[in-house]
């Protein structure tokens, strides 16, 4: 149904504009796999062929040559051994195997902050200069804050002024206290003083955000295991940023080997870089990637879910996501209500516009579709914003009608088209666009109550 949706504001001729992480290594791997196609026998020829581009594709990502050779080693080793199931083609069956060993490459299993058993809980935030330290603290406390938690934001970064001005406006932005001292007090002093804040405050964690620098050096090093020493944190995340690539790898090393890390964050992994760091950090240094920061806003933060990954880098998109964020925000009895519409299909463009609205509150449609199965190709080719204009005008058009034209379109006649053209700023030819698409995709509810939607709607739609 979402799908259904998403096809009817699609503009019809998307412009290219490829950017999305893992987006060229899911082509290649999609390649490689239709390539095995319905074969009911694959040799081990077949498989040793289908291993080398899968190798080829994995370095072209970027992903460090240890992770990729252990990977094929053992991707190749499983299909040669895997038994022979009656349900799966043998490429479905390598499909399957692929996303475990994706799976346990990525580290397996997410985890979410629970309360300390001693509050307050200290998390330390490092991490190489503009990696997203400040960011990444702001939005951990904005996500503790909405479990029920109370963190306590510390600015221990005195080296860059406005670091700590920067601190204090996303607490402010988020109303969430934030302990700050002048620059010129000591980062031992302020973490300090602000351990003793989140006592008299009662937090339950403190988030400290710490000063970057280029390169590792000595001196961060040494200051950073000071640190450590004084507040004996719960957790040691380091901010790395994806778009570096290899080099965070690198750097994630060195710091483990330095301050013992118990945790990564991985950022910036809304940009469009290959999608290396996060398939090599966690397999190279064996530290779990806790959180990925998805955006600059302060809800950008998700926990990192292996799962969701692996099955966005085989193309399957990101269901599971996308069923969270629609869960956040729908409401459960409007969306029972909603579901019986279909059902019975008397869903109309009343209820149409309703779910606009709805859907207008879960982000930016661009990221929305790039999680769903079969739409994410979609969405990279489309110029941002392109969405939200064409779902502007569906808006408008919906909007100049009647009440009784949207609960039965089919009374639209040439004048109402016109009246309603006029009255949204469109050309009538808009208005029957839409209604030809409302009446497509009425069908298509029909048929999929009635078990007989296409697998491919959106080729359908097309
Ligand atoms: N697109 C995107 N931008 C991010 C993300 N995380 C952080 N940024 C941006 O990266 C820039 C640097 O972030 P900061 O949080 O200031 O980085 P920092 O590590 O504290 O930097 P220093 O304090 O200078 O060491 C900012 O412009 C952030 O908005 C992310 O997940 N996605
Ligand atoms: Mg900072």
């Amino acid at each position: 149904m979402f799908q259904a949706w998403a096809s009817l504001t699609l503009p019809f001729s998307p412009p290219y504009n490829e950017c999305s992480m893992f987006e060229a290594l899911s082509e290649k791997l999609g390649k490689v796999f239709r390539g095995l196609g319905n074969r009911g026998k694959l040799t081990e020829k077949d498989i040793d062929e289908a291993m080398r581009e899968v190798r080829l594709a994995l370095l072209e990502a970027d992903v460090n040559f240890r992770v990729v050779k252990d990977f094929i080693a053992r991707v190749r080793e499983k299909s040669l051994g895997a038994e022979v199931l009656q349900s799966l083609t043998p490429a479905q069956q390598i499909i399957k195997i692929v996303n475990q060993e994706l799976i346990t490459t990525l580290g397996e299993g997410g985890s979410r902050l629970s309360p300390p058993q001693q509050p307050p809980g200290v998390l330390m935030m490092i991490g190489l200069q503009g990696s997203g330290k400040t960011t990444t603290a702001a939005k951990l406390a904005l996500n503790l804050k909405q479990s029920g938690q109370r963190p306590l934001l510390v600015a221990a970064d005195n080296r860059r002024p406005a670091a700590i001005e920067q601190l204090v406006a996303l607490g402010k932005q988020i109303d969430i206290p934030v302990y700050s001292e002048s620059p010129a007090s000591s980062s031992r002093d302020i973490c300090a003083h602000g351990m003793e804040r989140a006592k008299a405050v009662a937090a339950s964690w403190v988030i400290v955000d710490t000063a970057g620098r280029l390169h590792i050096d000595e001196e961060l090093m040494e200051e950073l295991a000071r640190l450590k020493k004084q507040l004996k944190p719960t957790e040691i995340l380091l901010v790395a940023d994806a778009m570096t690539g290899q080099d965070a790898v690198k750097v994630a090393e060195e710091f483990n080997s330095r301050m013992g890390l118990t945790g990564l964050v991985l950022t910036k992994m809304d940009g469009d870089a290959r999608g290396g760091a996060a398939l090599s950090i966690r397999w190279v240094t064996g530290v779990p990637i806790r959180y990925m920061g998805i955006g600059e806003k302060m809800d950008a933060l998700e926990p990192f879910y292996p799962e969701r990954i692996a099955s966005r880098i085989l193309g399957m998109g990101d269901m599971l996501t996308f069923i969270e964020k629609a869960e956040k925000s729908f409401d459960e009895s409007k969306a029972q209500e909603l579901v019986k519409k279909v059902k019975n299909a008397t869903f109309d463009l009343e209820d149409f516009y309703a779910q606009l609205q709805s859907i207008k509150k879960m982000g930016p449609l661009q990221q929305l579709m790039e999680m769903m199965p079969g739409m994410s190709k979609m969405a990279s080719k489309l110029p941002d914003g392109a969405q939200e204009e064409h779902l502007k005008k569906v808006e408008a058009i919906i909007c100049s009608m009647t009440p009784e034209e949207r609960h039965n379109p089919t009374i639209i006649g040439g004048s109402r088209r016109k009246r309603i053209a006029r009255g949204s700023g469109v050309q009538p030819h808009d208005v029957n666009q839409l209604l030809n698409q409302f009446q497509q995709m009425q069908k298509l509810m029909k048929m999929s109550a009635g078990g007989k939607l296409p697998k491919n709607i959106m080729g359908m739609m097309r």
